[in-house]
This record gives C-alpha cells, structure tokens and sequence, in this order.
C-alpha cells in the first residue's frame, strides 16, 4: 500500500475549517450474511457492533477533504425479493455511487458469483441507464474477500481462489482485497484505496469535461479561413 497516508487511528481528520465540495455516495455491495454491516463497522468504529448500516464519514486524503455517505446494500434482495423490495433504492443508491466496494465471504463461493455476475450487471446497468440524471460521472470499484480469520483453525472451509478473485478484478481494472472485517486498518486501507480511485476518476471528470467545453467554444469560434483573413486586414486604406 502507498505510503503517504497512516491509517492507524484517527489522523486522517481533515483540517478545521476544511470543508468537500460535495457529499459523495458509497455503495458496499454483496449477499446477505457476507459481512458488509461488520465491514462498516470497523470502517467507522474500529470495531464490531452489528448497528451501521447507512453512515456519513469525512476524511482527509491525499491533501483533499472527501465527504461521503456509506451505504450498506444487499445483493441477494435483487434476487430473492419480497413485499419490502424497493427498486428505486437499489437504482438510485448504485446509480449515484462514486466508489463501491464488491464485497463476497471466502467461505462461500455463492457469494462471490453472485456479486461479480448478476449483481455487477446490474450495477453496470444502473449507471448506464441513469448516466445522464447523475451527471455521467464515473464509478470505480474494488473488490473484497471478507473473513479469511476463519481460515486460521479452518483452513479447507475457502471456496474462492484467491488467484481467481484477482484475475477477474484485474480483469475489470479494480484492485482485490482479502481481509476480515474483525480487524480495523485492512477495513481502512481498502476503503482509502477506493477513495483515492474515486478522487482520480473525479480529476478525470472535471478534465474531459473541461476539454468538451474548450472544443465546443473553438467550434462556436471557427470563421471560415476567408473571413478570419478579412477581420484582420480590415478596409482596404483610401487613396485619398
Ligand atoms: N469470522 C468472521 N465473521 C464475520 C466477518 N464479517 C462478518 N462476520 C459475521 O457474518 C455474519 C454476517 O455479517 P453482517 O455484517 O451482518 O453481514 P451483511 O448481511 O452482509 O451485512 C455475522 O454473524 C458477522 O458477525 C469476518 O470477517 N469474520
Ligand atoms: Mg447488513
């Protein structure tokens, strides 16, 4: 992991007085029981409570303020609805997500197929379907095998490779993470990963954004070759 930030405790306040531009959304994203509420935990907790499921943090990285909220959110109800589902929660919360964290249990293979198949198509579907509403802003992901402490007394209960998991993140450009949301840094290292991801993508944003509107100006501007020649001399001078 880079350097530049500690994550051992709190000192990634940002500065008094240092205020983000904007809230951001953050979506943790994966099947029931696979840990995301213990992942939240220990992001903003440093410790297992089974209470967070919807929080707003504010951090300092990498000299910028990144104000988001946190939102715990269930692939399997996309799968296996009852009267409760509400779809315009599921789209509405992929759809304005800046980072999400894939999240599977590397006891359960289930998991990780559900989350890097149907339910990572239908988060791809919810940006492209809804790009235009959210101002077409860019989505990074990572992806994250939670609980291997178990496979310290138990090393045969993995069921996902961790070779696998990589090659498939790689092979949609996010990084993998294998941890346990038992355990604090892990939990914050990966989460400041994905968010200097998402203040990249941002620089990224502003700057193609920059660039439509300078072509569209030049465009706006362009006078046909005769013309420009004929502001710039002027009136021919009288021979008066
Ligand atoms: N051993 C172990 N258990 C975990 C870990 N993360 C979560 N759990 C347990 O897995 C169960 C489901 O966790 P929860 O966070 O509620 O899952 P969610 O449904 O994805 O929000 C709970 O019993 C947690 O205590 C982990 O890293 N290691
Ligand atoms: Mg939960």
């Amino acid at each position: 992991m880079s350097g530049a930030v500690s994550h051992s405790g709190w000192d990634d306040f940002p500065p008094p007085g240092c205020l983000a531009e904007e809230v951001d959304q953050i979506a943790i994203f994966g099947e029931s029981q696979v840990g995301k509420t213990a992942f939240l935990d220990q992001f903003f907790k440093a410790r297992t409570v089974n209470l967070y499921h919807d929080n707003r943090h504010t951090m300092f990285v990498d000299s910028k303020v990144f104000d988001a909220k946190y939102t715990d959110i269930s692939s399997t109800a996309l799968r296996i609805a009852d009267s409760t589902f509400n779809p315009d929660f599921f789209v509405q919360t992929l759809s304005e997500a800046i980072g999400v964290v894939l999240i599977y249990d590397i006891t359960s293979l289930e998991s990780f197929e559900h989350i890097t198949n149907g339910a990572y198509m239908y988060l791809w579907k919810c940006k492209i379907y809804m790009g235009n509403d959210v101002g077409g802003k860019s989505c990074e992901c990572i992806l994250v095998g939670n609980k291997v402490d178990i496979l310290e007394k138990e090393p045969l209960r993995r069921e996902v490779d961790r070779e696998v998991a990589e090659q498939w993140a790689q092979s949609q450009g996010m990084k993998h993470f294998e941890l346990t949301a038992r355990e604090h840094n892990p939990v914050r290292e990966a989460v400041y990963d994905l968010v200097r991801a998402t203040q990249k993508a941002k620089e990224r944003d502003e700057a193609k954004k920059q660039q439509s509107k300078k072509t569209t100006h030049d465009k706006s501007d362009k006078k046909p070759l005769w013309k420009r020649i004929s502001s710039a001399i002027g009136r021919p001078e009288s021979s008066a």
